[in-house]
This record gives structure tokens, sequence and C-alpha cells, in this order.
């Protein structure tokens, strides 16, 4: 099996490999990509030396049978149809796909690709860890509106994001970001569209409706930068269809996979982000009634975005079709 990974040398390609080497997916060739900028870089990986080679069309055009896509937006645009052309099945870490109505938007304990293309789109980080908790919600009680607020880490913006956090501590001037976020909470995650939102809260609304294939469902989201490095945190306001009790959501949620629920308030105990960090699962806790409304409860929730809300997705979504497909050692 030949395997490409693209943007190699990121914060997320990087946790790509890790994953890759982690979970003992079976390769024959790997070959490493990145811009022009940090191509040469020799990359060990495995035990084994690998110069990281420059993305060109040429190179997409050549023969790899999966391909893990961490290169932002426009590289994507540009170079996945090439390596879908050529055979690949490309997972893609980026929004440029995501909401096509031919491309499947996976979270493996959510939903299944059709694969009417063979580019898949892994989606946003904060969208895979809330759409987790919220698929058996939607089983067993169905799903009426959620209401999003989160509370997002700078390695979410990359090794940019960290810079202007850690330089920021020592007095240096964002480079990233339009203010500090040293000391800071920035509402402003991506660009702004017209109607007042940001990209990010939009990539939320819809992103959801896409993975649960709920297209009516109501969704409104807030999305916020805090100066902390890894893992975000999600405050979810959800409405159920169906009566439901606290009791009942926690039952459901300790049993969902990829899901573990701390919520032990006498003891101080809820999900944190620095409990997360490292971590595969996603987070949940301070499950309790919203009684500002009927049928509404609030849970937080979090989860490491680099692992879960990227490369983990990502290598996910490979280890179910190389199962699917008897393609496992
Ligand atoms: C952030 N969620 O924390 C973003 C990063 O659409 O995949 C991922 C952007 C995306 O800034």
């Amino acid at each position: 099996m030949k395997l490409a990974i693209v943007g190699a040398t990121g914060l997320v390609g990087t946790k790509m490999m890790e994953v890759v080497e982690r979970e003992g997916i079976p390769f024959d060739e790997l070959t490493l990509f990145s811009s022009k900028k940090s191509a040469g870089q020799v990359v060990s990986f495995k035990g084994q030396d690998y110069e990281v080679q420059e993305l060109t069309e040429e190179r997409a055009a050549e023969h790899y049978d999966y391909v893990l896509m961490s290169a932002g937006g426009g590289t994507s645009l540009q170079f996945s149809p090439i390596f879908e052309q050529a055979g690949a099945v490309v997972i893609d870490n980026s929004s440029a796909f995501r909401m096509q109505e031919d491309i499947d938007l996976i979270v493996p304990e959510v939903n299944q690709p059709k694969l009417s293309r063979t580019i898949i789109a892994n989606p946003n980080c904060s969208t895979i860890q809330s759409v987790v908790p919220l698929k058996p919600l939607a089983d067993q009680f169905g799903l009426k509106r959620v209401a999003y607020t989160t509370y997002q880490a700078v390695s979410g913006s990359g090794l940019a994001g960290l810079n202007d956090l850690r330089e920021g501590a020592q007095g240096a001037e964002p480079t990233n970001y339009p203010h500090p976020i040293h000391n800071n909470v920035l509402p402003h995650i991506d660009v702004f569209q017209e109607d007042g939102y940001t990209k990010e809260e939009v990539k939320m609304v819809e992103e959801t409706k896409k993975i649960l294939q709920l297209p009516e469902l109501r969704v409104t989201a807030t999305c916020v930068r805090v100066p902390v490095e890894d893992s975000h945190s999600v405050a979810i306001n959800v409405t159920l269809e169906k009566p439901a009790t606290v009791e009942a959501i926690r039952e459901v949620l300790s049993h969902q996979q990829g899901v573990v629920v701390v919520d032990d308030v006498e003891n101080n105990a809820y999900p944190l982000a620095i409990h997360s960090t490292g971590r595969d699962e996603v987070f949940v806790g301070r499950i309790r009634a919203d009684e500002s409304l009927d049928n509404t409860f609030h849970i937080w929730c979090t989860a490491d975005n680099l692992l879960k809300g990227a490369a983990l997705n990502a290598v996910q979504i490979l280890e179910s079709l190389l199962e699917e497909r008897g393609q496992t050692q």
C-alpha cells in the first residue's frame, strides 16, 4: 500500500505520522510532502529517515493508494483532485471540499462514507468533538436545537497560533491573531462573513447538520479563541425532541464509543483541556438541565483538537477503509 502524507512538517501532519505509527497502519511505501519552503527537511519515522518532498502537480499525478492531506484549503483544492484522478483515496483535513454534496464528511463513530468521490473530508476540529456525543442523543431522543459556545486552543491555528501565545507571554506583538491572545480571549476564529458570523461558526453549524444528516436541525455557534495551547472545550446546549433526564443522557453517553463521561461535581471532576491533551476520547460532563427552556440540557465537552479533532479522526477514517477492503495486516 502506497501512503502519502501532505503537510508532513505541520502540527497536524506530524500528529498524523504519530498516529499512523501508533495504530500500526500497514504501508509498503511512504512519501512525505510539504510546500517548497519546508521541502528537504528530514523526518525520522519508524526508525527510518524520510526526506520531505515538494508537492507538485507531477508528483500528485503519480499513483498513491491513500493520501492524508493537511496542507490548507488552497493546496487541497489544487492537488486533491489530481491525487484522486490518479487513483488515490484522499482524506482531507481542510475545509475546501467539506460542504460539496458529492463529498463525504466523516466521523467514524457517527457516519460512514458513500464514496461517490474518493476525496473524503475530515471535519473541523470543534465540530468533530461535538457530534460524537450528539449522535447517540440524536438516535435516542431526537435533536431539536443545538447552541455551541467554543473555547478553542491556539494549536488550532498551527504553529503560528502557538507562537503568538508563547511569544506574547514574553511581551511580543501578535503576528497570527489581530490582537494578543496571551492573557486574553478572542471572539473571533477564521474570517468574518457579511452576516457577522465567523467562518468557524458557519463551519460548526453546517458541518453538524451534514454529519448528523439532519439538514433541518436548528444550530447556532459562537466560537472563541482562548489562551490554551492544546484541546478545545465546547459548551453544548441541546434541546431534545423526546423527554429526557440528566440521568438518561449520562447513561446514553456512557455507552457511546469514543466518549468518556467525567461528571462528579462533588469531587470537582469535569472534563478539562489539560486532561484531554494526548487522549483519543471526547470527554463530557457538567450535564445538567437548562431550566430556561423545555427539555434542554447543557453538556461541557473537551477533546484534543490535534488528535480526535484532526489527525486521529483522519487516520480512523483510513483504518475503517482498510478494514472494509480487507487491507489490514
Ligand atoms: C481552529 N478549528 O481551531 C480551527 C482549525 O476548518 O479545519 C481547523 C480549521 C478547519 O482554528
